[in-house]
C-alpha cells in the first residue's frame, strides 16, 4: 500500500508512522499557549522530529470541543512562518491541520505535503479542489457534528457501521473530485462527536477499517475520552496514551497523531519487534 503527496511517498509495510502536533493556537486543549509564538512552535517542531516524528502537524486553530473559530487570515499568519520553517528540515514531512482551503493552499505553498482535514471537506468544499490540484496527501477524518456542537449528545446506531459507510461514501467522492486513492488516509476521528463508548467501540474494531485498504491514522493522545475513562487529567494521560498507540499499530493502524513522540515510538516500536516475529499471534 502506498501513501503520497507531492514529493512524498511512503510505502506499507513499514514502521508506524509518528505524526507530532505543533499546535500554534493560545487554546488546545494540551497544548495550548505553549507554542503560540513562531520561533517556540518551530523549536518545537524541531524537538519532536529529533525524538523520531517523520510527519509534523501544524495546526492554527483549536478543535476540541467549543472552541472559538479562527479567520482564515489569522489562521494564516500563525501556521506559515512555522510551516515555511519546518518544510526546510530533511526527513520530516509537514502536515496542515485545517478545514480551510485558503490556509491549504498557502500551506501547501509554503511546503506542506498533507492537508488533515477534520471535517472531511464538509466545511468548505473548495478544499478537495486544492488538495487535487496540488496532489497533495490527505487525511480524511470523521467527525459527528462540528467543533462547537460535537459533544452534545452524540448519536449512531451503530458507530463502527456508520464510520464505515462515511469513509465509503468520501473515498467515492474523493475520487469524483480527482484525488486519487493513493493520496488519502483515514481516520476514525477519536473524540470528534463520539462518547467514551462510541470511542471504545472503534478502538476495538479498528482492525476492520483495513479493509479499505488505506493507511489509518489515529489520534488519541491526552484525549479526555481516556481522562472519564480512568479519571486522570490531561498533564497524566500520558501512559494511557501510549498504550492506546501501542493497541493501535498491533490492531493496523499506519500513522499515530501524537503530543509526545519520544515515548510513543518506543512503545510502538517495541510492538513492531514481537509483531515481526515468526512465532507472533498477531
Ligand atoms: N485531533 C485533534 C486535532 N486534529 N486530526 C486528526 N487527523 N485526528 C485527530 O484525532 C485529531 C486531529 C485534536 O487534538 P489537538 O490538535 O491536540 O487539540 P486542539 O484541536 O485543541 O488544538
Amino acid at each position: 500500500m502506498i501513501w503520497e503527496g507531492r514529493h512524498h511517498r511512503w510505502v506499507f509495510p513499514r514502521p508506524a508512522l509518528l505524526m507530532g502536533v505543533v499546535n500554534v493556537t493560545p487554546d488546545s486543549f494540551f497544548d495550548g499557549g505553549r507554542h503560540f509564538d513562531s520561533a517556540s512552535a518551530i523549536a518545537h517542531g524541531e524537538a519532536l522530529a529529533a525524538e523520531g516524528a517523520e510527519i509534523l502537524d501544524v495546526g492554527g486553530e483549536s478543535t476540541r470541543p467549543g472552541a472559538r473559530p479562527v479567520g482564515e487570515e489569522e489562521e494564516r499568519r500563525r501556521v506559515l512562518p512555522v510551516i515555511e520553517a519546518l518544510a526546510q528540515r530533511r526527513g520530516v514531512a509537514v502536515s496542515v491541520d485545517t478545514r480551510k482551503p485558503g490556509v491549504a493552499r498557502a500551506a501547501l505553498a509554503a511546503g506542506a505535503v498533507i492537508v488533515n482535514d477534520v471535517a472531511a471537506n464538509r466545511e468548505d468544499p473548495a478544499l478537495w479542489q486544492v488538495v487535487a490540484e496540488a496532489g497533495a496527501a490527505y487525511v480524511c477524518m470523521h467527525m459527528q457534528g462540528s467543533p462547537e456542537t460535537m459533544q452534545s449528545e452524540p448519536v449512531y446506531r451503530d458507530v463502527v457501521a456508520e464510520v464505515h459507510d462515511f469513509f465509503a461514501e468520501r473515498l467515492q467522492r474523493l475520487a469524483a473530485a480527482g484525488v486519487r486513492s493513493g493520496q488519502v488516509a483515514l481516520d476514525v476521528g477519536i473524540g470528534f462527536g463520539k462518547t467514551v463508548d462510541h470511542n471504545s467501540a472503534l478502538l476495538a474494531a479498528l482492525e476492520s477499517f483495513r479493509s479499505f485498504q488505506r493507511p489509518l491514522v489515529l489520534g488519541v493522545s491526552r484525549k479526555s475520552f481516556i481522562g472519564k475513562l480512568l479519571g486522570v487529567e490531561v498533564q497524566d494521560r500520558l501512559p494511557a496514551s501510549v498504550a492506546c498507540a501501542a493497541w493501535a499499530v498491533a490492531h493496523g493502524v499506519e500513522v499515530i497523531r501524537t503530543h509526545d513522540v519520544a515515548a510513543t515510538r518506543q512503545a510502538v516500536r517495541l510492538i513492531e519487534a514481537l509483531r515481526a516475529r515468526p512465532d507472533a499471534g498477531c
